[in-house]
């Protein structure tokens, strides 16, 4: 075939390129082109259609590291004021965390930093926290509201969401948790609240587009499952996706429920049981695995991995960035606690962090792996294989990161 010079934008080469096709999908001694921002070439180096320097612009041999999927961070709520290391050192007292909230600490306090600060600093300390993911290879997060618990904060958390998507080079899906935790003024009056989310939140988030998703908190000190539902069901009339923190401190059977409403995702999922699994494996439904959360609050109670893997349910891993359970933007550390906590296997969480978090976020024709045609965004690592970027806990050997086909400048 004739080939025209030049063809391609860029051309890694000499790569260990993990597809996440079938597993890592290995592909050693490999290449990867892209076109205006997508994957058009991928394969052994043998089947290049010529030599390297010219078929693209902009030639990088990688001398052997591990190219993979950018990874996807698919349930954080990174945009929030203020800090709870004191709550850390109450939580470390024995203290839990249900008794922290209770007595006005916990979503409250980060929700009363939320409202006060303004929306130019809430979105500085917001996109360190994300240029923090993108320096461990993130290129796609889904940012979740519900730090302002009213219409204008609300409105203020996710405008700060979709600039950092603006502004940094990383694809950013943004969730309404407005049923996040009951406000103060509404203090005995959950069902009004419910109201407000329902008849003026949803529709005004919707109408504005700053939301794909809509999550509740479905949880004793959070919202119950009949007021579950009615949030689902407005959030499906406004054309926005489910997801749910589900069984994260009780079976509440929320997994259940969002699976009836053809959930993206179901998240947390320690006390989830058989019939819960059952029910997220009859849907499209992801289940979300957080670790973070797990080893921040000690709990002892291990989602059911062995269950969700017998029925075939596809299970992604994220950090639950927020300042109460999970204060940490390491998606690569969360792969390692996915192993050594929840007993998957490197590889696992690898899909974890691509295919299936792609999934959760509903990108999974575009994002999360690498095949023709998909977005070219890849992570590319200073190790010869990707369990090795599990195994190194505490360090992310990241050596370059691509988003859209460009190499982002991580100075
Ligand atoms: N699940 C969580 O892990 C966070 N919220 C939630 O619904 C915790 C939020 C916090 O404590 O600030
Ligand atoms: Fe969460």
């Amino acid at each position: 075939m004739q080939m025209n010079a030049n063809q391609w934008d860029s051309l890694w080469i000499n790569a260990c390129i993990a597809t996440m096709q079938a597993g890592y999908g290995l592909l050693p001694n490999a290449a990867i082109a892209c076109q205006n921002g997508q994957i058009a070439w991928l394969g052994p180096m043998i089947e290049l259609p010529a030599s390297p320097s010219t078929l693209a612009k902009n030639v990088y041999d990688l001398a052997g590291k591990c190219l993979t999927p950018g990874l996807i961070d698919c349930h954080t709520h990174l945009v929030y004021a203020g800090n709870r290391a004191n709550e850390f050192e109450l939580l470390l007292q024995g203290q839990t965390y249900a008794a922290i909230a209770k007595s006005g600490g916990g979503i409250q306090a980060t929700v009363s930093a939320t409202r006060s600060i303004s929306e130019q600093d809430l979105f500085t300390v917001s996109l360190a926290r994300a240029q923090t993911m993108l320096a461990q290879g993130v290129t796609t997060i889904e940012i979740k509201s519900g730090y302002g618990l009213n219409l204008e904060t609300e409105l203020k958390i996710l405008r700060v969401a979709k600039r950092i998507g603006e502004v940094l080079p990383v694809t950013i899906k943004s969730t309404f948790l407005g049923a996040h935790s009951l406000p103060v003024e509404y203090k005995n009056d959950a069902e009004s609240y419910i109201d407000k989310v329902c008849n003026e939140m949803i529709p005004a988030i919707a109408a504005a587009g700053l939301a794909q998703a809509v999550d509740v908190f479905c949880e004793k000190i959070g919202f119950n499952l009949a007021q579950a539902k009615r949030v689902f069901q407005a959030a499906k009339a406004h054309g926005l996706s489910i997801k749910c923190h589900a069984e994260q401190l009780s079976d509440m059977g929320a997994s259940m429920l969002a699976s009836q409403y053809q959930a993206c995702s179901v998240d947390h999922l320690e006390f989830l049981s058989e019939p819960g699994v059952k029910a997220i494996a009859q849907s499209n439904t992801v289940a979300v695995l957080l670790p973070g959360a797990y080893y921040f609050l000690q709990e002892k109670q291990l989602p059911p991995l062995a269950l969700l893997q017998e029925y075939g349910v596809p299970i992604a891993i994220a950090t639950d960035c927020n300042p109460g359970t999970s204060p940490t933007t390491s998606l690569v550390l969360m792969m390692n606690m996915a192993c050594t906590l929840f007993k998957m296997t490197p590889e696992q969480a690898w899909a974890g962090v691509t295919t299936h978090a792609a999934q959760a976020l509903g990108l999974a024709q575009t994002h999360g792996a690498l095949a023709l045609g998909m977005q070219a965004d890849f992570a590319i690592w200073d190790v010869a294989h990707p369990r090795d970027v599990v195994y190194q806990f505490g360090a992310a050997p990241l050596y370059s990161l691509v988003k859209h086909g460009k190499v982002v400048d991580m100075s």
